[in-house]
């Protein structure tokens, strides 16, 4: 009866050790420390009053993306993306902190399964970058995307989706 229970346990623990480091492969993604090393007090402690329009949760970081104009499908459009952080940033103010990883951006287009190029994107000053030759070549749902890479591989990204641009 005691074997049979000690056994059961080893196997739960075995199983679950499979379990972490099998989505950690798929996902092929380095375990951040942010998630650990941000206290809950502080987090509780500020209400959260700003808007996340990019959220990286593995980064902690948020960025904001301001239109020169609103976009649409006809002309070239550009955009300032801000990042800043999770907990002590705010989009308006704030600081704005370079992502450790290199940024690109990619417009993609989900309905139909495309995307538009080229976008450039030109760091600007410090957690800022800005984006231009922006095409949406046509009116219907877009997404832009912003990938976090080391080389190759992405380690964070985040989307701003609309359903509609003329
Ligand atoms: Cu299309």
């Amino acid at each position: 009866m005691k074997t049979q229970k000690y056994a059961f346990g080893n196997a739960l623990i075995l199983g679950l050790a499979t379990l972490s480091l099998s989505s950690c492969q798929a996902e092929g993604l380095p375990s951040l420390p942010a998630d650990t090393e941000t206290p809950s007090d502080t987090a509780s402690a500020a209400p959260v009053t700003t808007s996340c329009d990019l959220n990286f949760s593995r980064s902690g970081l948020c960025a904001s993306v301001t239109f020169d104009s609103a976009p649409n499908s006809e002309n070239e459009n550009a955009f300032t993306l801000k990042f800043y952080s999770q907990v002590s940033g705010t989009p308006e103010n704030g600081p704005f902190i370079d992502p450790t990883s290199t940024v690109s951006v990619k417009l993609w287009m989900p309905s139909m399964g495309h995307g538009s190029s080229p976008v450039t994107l030109t760091r600007s000053a410090e957690g800022t970058y800005r984006a231009t030759r922006v095409f949406f070549v046509m009116p219907g749902d877009w997404e832009i995307r912003v990938l976090l890479k080391t080389g190759t591989t992405v380690v964070d990204q985040a989307s701003l989706f609309f359903d509609h641009i003329d």
